[in-house]
């Protein structure tokens, strides 16, 4: 079957949360920085697209950060504790979509899909927008996503198009899609590789892809020259390794906004039943039982229980959560978008199944 592997990377990803978190903030220049002293000392994380537009950029020290900067623009300090929430809450999502789910960074990940689209970029390429579509109605971010036959493709293929984009390189596309970008593009290849690169008149990666083996071997040696003209013709088989699952979660947007305890209980079942179904065939029980709720205000909160004995059954976990939601609803004057079941604290049921049985079920 034909592999296909997606890469998202979430656009600008510490300077959009702030904008999410403040929307006043929306039409300014907003940077993001690692404060030392003050604001004028440390480096830019990050900035947002109009602050870029300035010429401000990650790792700029903040000093000339300030001095590229206009009047309106916002200097923020990295509040990691935050940004690092808001990423657990959608790598939880994109996990959900893939056979196998590795994060690379707060803000990165890789999963393999092949088998659940059946080899078939079409099918990709809409799973990709349904996973778009649940992370911006759950957290309103953008991400950019590459769709290709390998790692290596779909990263560079996320980073085609940039800020919400989606791109896909099928893979008789490959060599052509890597061939015209230049050689400190590609995957693996640093400042210094690249200045020999260019010392031997090797500019692009078309040139890498097209080099006489035996240049490059002079140049690098047998295994590194092997694996960059690899790399160069889009060949690339380095796995989406599977992370140990340490939670498993079902989020769902409600037919309607609402805060009535039978109609959010209704769906927690549905929630639970689910959880359930991937718990055991993970083989794996819970301890912790959580309910999600994300507020029409886009708030979120999390009401989570630990019970005496670990479970991977429906009523147990479907009656907590209710009782949570129930809870939770008698305190809070919230209007409920959307709600989820979280099962984590795991403990192996010694069911002996694999823990890389394929997920089948999409969050809606
Ligand atoms: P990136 O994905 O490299 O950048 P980005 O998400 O800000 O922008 P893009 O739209 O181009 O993807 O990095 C993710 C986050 O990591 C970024 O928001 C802030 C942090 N970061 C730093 O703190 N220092 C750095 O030098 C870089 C590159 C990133
Ligand atoms: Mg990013």
């Amino acid at each position: 079957m034909q592999r296909i592997v997606l890469h998202v990377d979430l656009d600008s990803f510490y300077a959009q949360v702030e904008m999410v978190r403040q929307p006043e903030l929306q039409d300014k220049p907003v940077v993001v920085g690692m404060f030392s002293r003050d604001e004028y000392s440390g480096a830019v994380a990050t900035a947002n697209y109009k602050a870029r537009e300035l010429g401000i950029r990650s790792a700029l020290p903040l000093r000339t950060a300030h001095e590229r900067a206009t009047e309106d623009t916002v200097f923020l300090p990295a509040d990691k504790t935050y940004y690092n929430e808001v990423s657990d809450r959608v790598m939880a999502i994109i996990a959900e979509y893939g056979d196998a789910f590795e994060s690379i960074s707060v803000d990165e990940a890789y999963i393999e899909v092949t088998e659940r689209c059946e080899g078939n970029f079409q099918k990709a390429q809409l799973l990709a927008q349904r996973m778009k579509q649940d992370i911006w109605q759950a957290e309103a971010l953008t991400c950019s996503v590459g769709i290709g036959s390998n790692k290596l493709v779909a990263k560079m293929a996320s980073d085609a198009d940039k800020p919400d984009g989606l791109t896909v390189v099928r893979p008789e596309e490959a060599q052509a899609f890597l061939a015209p970008l230049s050689v400190e593009e590609l995957y693996s290849v640093g400042p210094k590789t690249a200045t020999v690169l260019r010392e031997h008149n090797m500019e692009t990666i078309g040139d890498i892809a097209a080099a006489e083996p035996q240049r490059l071997v002079h140049v690098f040696g047998q295994n590194r020259a092997q694996e960059l003209q690899q790399f160069a013709q889009a060949i690339d088989e380095r796995v989406v390794a599977q992370q140990d699952k340490k939670q498993l979660s079902r989020i769902t947007t409600l037919a309607e906004d609402t805060r009535d305890v039978a109609t959010i209980c209704s769906v927690i079942e549905r929630l639970a039943a689910d959880v359930c179904e991937r718990l055991v065939a993970h083989g794996v029980q819970g301890k912790t039982i959580t309910f999600i709720a994300m507020s029409t205000e886009r708030d979120a909160y999390t009401r989570s229980q630990t019970i005496a004995q670990p479970c991977a059954d429906t009523t147990t976990v479907a009656q907590t959560c209710s009782d949570l939601a129930e809870t939770f609803l008698a305190e809070h004057d919230a209007v409920l978008r959307r709600i989820g079941v979280r099962v984590s604290h795991f403990v192996s049921s010694g069911a002996g199944q694999s823990a890389q049985t394929s997920l089948s079920s999409f969050a809606s």
